[in-house]
């Protein structure tokens, strides 16, 4: 990777990927874009970066060709919960900005990555340690739906064409940089700003939905390190199981506990969100990621809990 553009920047994912790419390559070498910029002022002032309407593919042809890019990072996409408000946009964005990305790359020579999900998985999926190569019915969420076409679509054109496309799925993933917006994972996020804030927090899925969750340090190098792997070694493409820990609500709070000793939980179940949760794998297998390109996890939930606590403070100092 020498030219790298990333679509979506302003997000979870992109407010994190863009600096971490900027560190290892060169901010000059990293280009931003996002609808405004607005939401990503600290992106605009480090390095390039453009206002792009995924959609728009004349202006994102140009962008590409402007600064030689050769590698596409398509961050942009409604997320589960939001998804079910408005199931035709969220088709229309998340698979609009996929096929333009795979069809510039294949007309300009460039990698893309593209995230999948464990929301690419359905209820008829093996639960526990999902395998890499499963049954993938995942047909109650438009947001599955989008991520299964995904993965075969990015297949299908690395088969066909020869693009270089990769992608992980990834778990929830939690931050203390930018809130995820929409996602049914949302509350392992949002438990640690109400723990520092309030002392307690209200969660919408039930005690004991297991979902896989990960840090935001272990899901950047997980990019980089699939990105650079060797291309011969890898069997699967797109998509591949990572891992890093799995818990259920009272486990996160337990942990928190431990820090904070008069933490306290109750529910209120958003339906929608608990039957996504209850589509969705306990724990996936990352065995595949693990032998093709080296996956390891550093993150669990001891240390990443320990670290989120401490840096959320500090954001309210
Ligand atoms: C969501 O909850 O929608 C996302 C995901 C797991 O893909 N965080």
């Amino acid at each position: 990777m020498k030219k790298i553009l990333i679509v979506g920047a302003g997000g979870q994912i992109g407010s994190e990927l863009v600096p971490h790419l900027r560190s290892l390559y060169g901010n000059n070498n990293v280009v931003a874009a996002d609808i405004s910029v607005e939401k990503c002022k600290h992106l605009a002032e480090d390095g390039p970066f453009e206002e792009l309407n995924v959609l728009d593919k004349d202006k994102y042809i140009s962008i590409v060709r402007k600064y030689g890019i050769d590698s596409i990072f398509n961050l942009v996409a409604l997320l589960s919960a939001t998804g079910e408000k408005n199931p035709e946009l969220a088709w229309n964005i998340n698979i609009g900005a996929l096929t333009n990305s795979l069809n510039i790359a294949k007309d300009n020579n460039c990698a893309v990555f593209t995230p999948s999900s464990i929301g690419a998985f359905g209820k008829d999926t093996p639960k526990d340690k999902t395998p890499q190569d499963t049954l993938q019915r995942s047909n109650t969420t438009i947001y599955g739906v989008c991520k299964v076409t995904g993965e075969l679509l990015s297949d299908y054109y690395f088969n066909r064409f020869g693009v270089d496309t990769r992608s992980v799925r990834f778990p929830g993933l939690i931050s203390y940089v930018t809130l995820p917006g929409g996602g049914t994972t949302d509350y392992a996020v949002e438990i640690y700003y109400d723990a520092i804030r309030k002392g307690t927090f209200t969660c919408n899925v039930k005690a004991g939905t297991y979902m896989d969750m990960m840090y935001m340090p272990d899901a950047l190098r997980a990019v980089v390190e699939l990105m650079e792997a060797d291309p011969t070694k890898l069997k699967h493409r797109n998509s591949f199981n990572i891992a890093a820990m799995s818990f259920e609500p009272e486990q996160i709070a337990a942990e928190i506990r431990k820090h904070i000793p008069g933490f306290t939980m109750d529910y209120q179940i958003d339906p929608v969100k608990q039957a996504i949760a209850d589509s969705w794998p306990n724990s996936m297998d990352d065995s595949c990621a693990h032998e093709e390109w080296g996956w390891k996890a550093e993150y669990n939930l001891q240390n990443m809990t320990t670290d989120m606590l401490v840096k959320v403070k500090e954001k309210f100092e």
